[in-house]
This record gives C-alpha cells, structure tokens and sequence, in this order.
C-alpha cells in the first residue's frame, strides 16, 4: 500500500538577508534529517526588489518570488509565514498574517515595543482558537548543550536557581568608521545591541531557569554618535586603502579621509549593561556589547545554584561545563560535556559524538519544533507571550536606563 502522503505546509518567508539565508536553510534541511509530521514546503520569498528577490528565491530553494506580502496573505497554498524583515515591520506582517489563518514564525526581537509585542499576542491570542500557531525565533534555546543545561536545572542538578550571569557580545561596531545600518537607527531596529543580541539572553534566563524577570536597573549607551552613512563609507573605502571601509577594510580609510563627511546620527544604544531580579529573587547580571573587540559572537551564560552550575559560551558550542558542588573538594571542577551524543538534544538526527553542530542547526531545530508544535495543536515555545515578556524587560531597561535612573555619583574628594 501506498506511504500515505503526509499533509504539506506551505512556507512563505518574508525578506532574505541573513536571517532569510538561514532561515531558508533550516526549511530545506529540517524534514531531510527529523522524521516530521507535515512537509514543508518552500513556497514564496518575499523581498522588496523583483530582480534580487528571484535571484535569492533561485538561491535559496524557493518555487516562487514576489514583492507584495499582503497579496501572498491571499494564498491559499501558503500555511505559515515565516517574518526575517527588521523589527519595524514584524507587528503589522503578523497581526495581519495570524488574521488571515496563517501561523507565524517572527525573528527577534519580537517587535520594536511592548504595545507592538502587546498587539501581536493579542491577535495570537485570537487565532490560537483557530488551531492557528506563532513562535518567536529565539534559536540559542535550541543549541543542544543549553537544551541539556535547561533540562539539568528542571532537574535540580544544581539545586535552587542562586544567581544568572550572562554577556552577548560582538565587535562589529568596534569600527567607529563603520556605516551606518537599520540596526543603528531606533526607528527601525527599536534599540541597539540591547534589542539585537540583549534580547537573546533575556529569553535565555527565562528558558534556563523557567522563570521570568521581576526587575531591572539599567544602563544604555551609545558609544559612538555618528557614523558614515553606507554609501559615504563606500566612496570612503574605495578612496583610501579599498576594502569594505574602516580599519579591517584597509589602512586609513575612512569618511573623513576621503573628504566625504556624509555622517548620520546613530539613534540606538551600542552597549546594554543591566542588574536584574528574577521572580524568585534570585539576582541576574547581563550585558550586551557589539563593541568588545575580538568578541565574534560571544554569547555566555552561565547558572549558578545551591548545589552546583552550568556554563556555556557560544564560541565553543557544542560544549557545556557543570560543575556539581557536593562532589569532594579534592577532586572537583567543572566537568566538560561535549554535547555531542545521540541521547543529547536533537543529536539523535545529526551526526557521530564528537562532531560538532553549528550556528545554523538551532535554526533547525526551531523548524523541527514548530511544525510538530503545530502537527500536535500545541503552542511551540518561545510563543508570543514568551516574546511579549522578553519585550516588557527591554522596555524597563530604556525606562530605567532613562529619567527614572537612580544613578549614585562616587566623589573621591568629598568628606563626610
Ligand atoms: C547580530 O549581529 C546577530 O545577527 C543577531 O541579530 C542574531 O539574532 C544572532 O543570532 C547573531 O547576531
């Protein structure tokens, strides 16, 4: 007898940069290495320019291109939409996706507000009664060795959660002659390095602990003001030294150098440094950086409870350190779990312990666990409740890191 053929789901992917290019890959690659209940299908790339949309629809594995995300609203082939555009755009795209029957993925952060945030879980709410699913992209919780430090902690290997630290951090803007992107201007990013990479392990402490934040204190900072807008820092690049401009783009070249003073404002914070509580009280300190050179993408975090502690750092992924504190002193240390075994998270579909997963399989992995979420009418995790507090802790960072501040000044001089 015939395999009975398994129900499709028709994919359309909203914007194809990098988030669009490893996104597309994780629809490729998802039903070729996990047994799901749906097929998905990689239906329609959506971008704003026709020309380069079908170049990247051709790349990237999908049937079709087209510019207008409303009118494939319309489709009835098409059952998800999956949102990579910057975080101007996501409320709008999934309000109106979610009330047109269609399940929604949405890269973080969620949106650029907690009022946006707030009217994208609502309309969640609303299409969740129509078997209709969304799920934020928070991919670091499905990196196999933090999926074994979340499970470890549910399962009380290091006792009572204590206290959480954790540092996301790049060097990208180390460059001041850098140009100027979306994800420097708050009106289209919503914030700097604290929305961008700070969001990721606020949602991580969430996931790790299962618990989410009671309060913030909060310090943003834009470390530099101005930068060469693109085009600028081009001109800039190919008048001094060539390259993609600024110091690692050759000797000298800069905005300045060249005579092109095109600059503009940078409107966003380059530096996130915040002390939190979560709800049981237990202390949390983060900090967000897309200034610390050397850093590429240093996402570490690391748990410390009343028996013990697991520590990750994205650098070396496929690793995490434990450290169980009832072992002898003589012998204790962190123990380093390569999480590379088949009964690891997700491994069971990858390859021999010992070989490595990387940036891309969490991407995956999502996939994996939102089409089964939807195949079993289960709101996969993170939802948009999750993101709407992830949301909530950006926006009291602003808030704190503003006006409402209770900053302490240190003078040496004075006597009391
Ligand atoms: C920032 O450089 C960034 O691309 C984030 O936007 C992604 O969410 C993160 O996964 C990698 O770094």
């Amino acid at each position: 007898m015939a395999e009975l053929e398994k129900p499709r789901l028709g994919v359309a992917m909203i914007g194809h940069a990098f988030m669009g290019r490893v996104h597309s890959q994780a629809w490729r690659s998802a039903s070729r290495f996990f047994d799901l209940p749906m097929e998905p299908q990689m239906r329609v790339l959506v971008g704003r320019d026709a020309q380069r949309s079908k170049q990247a629809a051709q790349r990237l594995g999908w049937v079709e291109s087209a510019t207008d995300w409303r009118r494939v609203l319309e489709r009835k082939d098409v059952d998800l939409i999956d949102i990579c555009t910057p975080g101007d755009t996501h409320a709008e795209i999934a309000a109106a996706a979610l009330e047109a029957g269609k399940h929604v993925l949405v890269e973080k952060p969620m949106a650029n507000s907690v009022a946006e945030a707030q009217r994208m879980n609502d309309a969640a709410h609303r299409a969740r009664a129509q078997g209709i699913h969304a799920m934020v992209g928070f991919t670091y919780r499905r990196v196999p060795a933090l999926k074994l430090a979340q499970e470890l902690i549910a399962e009380g290997r290091i006792g009572e959660v204590r206290q959480v630290r954790a540092q996301y951090l790049q060097d990208w803007l180390g460059d001041e002659t850098a140009p100027l992107s979306w994800r420097l201007d708050k009106a289209r990013a919503g914030s700097g390095a604290l929305g961008d990479i700070g969001a990721h392990i606020v949602d991580l402490t969430c996931f790790l602990t299962g618990q989410r934040f009671a309060g913030v204190s909060g310090m943003l900072d834009t470390i530099v003001a101005e930068r060469p807008v693109a085009a600028a820092a081009a001109v800039a690049a190919g008048g001094i030294g060539g390259g993609s401009g600024g110091l690692r783009g050759g000797p000298g070249a800069s905005a300045e150098a060249s005579g092109t003073a095109a600059t503009g404002p940078v409107t966003v914070d380059d530096a996130a440094l915040v002390t939190a509580r979560l709800s049981s009280g237990a202390p949390v300190i983060l900090e967000a950086s897309r200034f610390a050179w050397g850093r590429k993408n240093a996402l570490r975090i690391e748990v410390s409870g009343s028996r013990g502690a697991v520590s990750f750092d994205f650098e070396d992924m496929n690793v995490l350190h434990y450290y169980d504190a009832t072992q002898p002193a003589r012998t204790a240390g962190f123990t380093r779990i390569m999480a590379t075994e088949p009964e690891h998270p997700y491994l069971e579909a990858w390859w021999p312990a010992g070989h490595g997963l990387g940036y891309e399989h969490g991407f995956t992995h999502q996939v994996v666990d939102l089409v089964r979420g939807i195949a079993a009418g289960k709101d996969p995790r993170p939802s948009f409740e999750d993101g709407l507090h992830v949301q909530r802790v950006l926006e009291a960072v602003e808030r704190s890191s503003g006006a409402a501040h209770q900053w302490t000044e240190i003078h040496d001089h004075e006597r009391r």
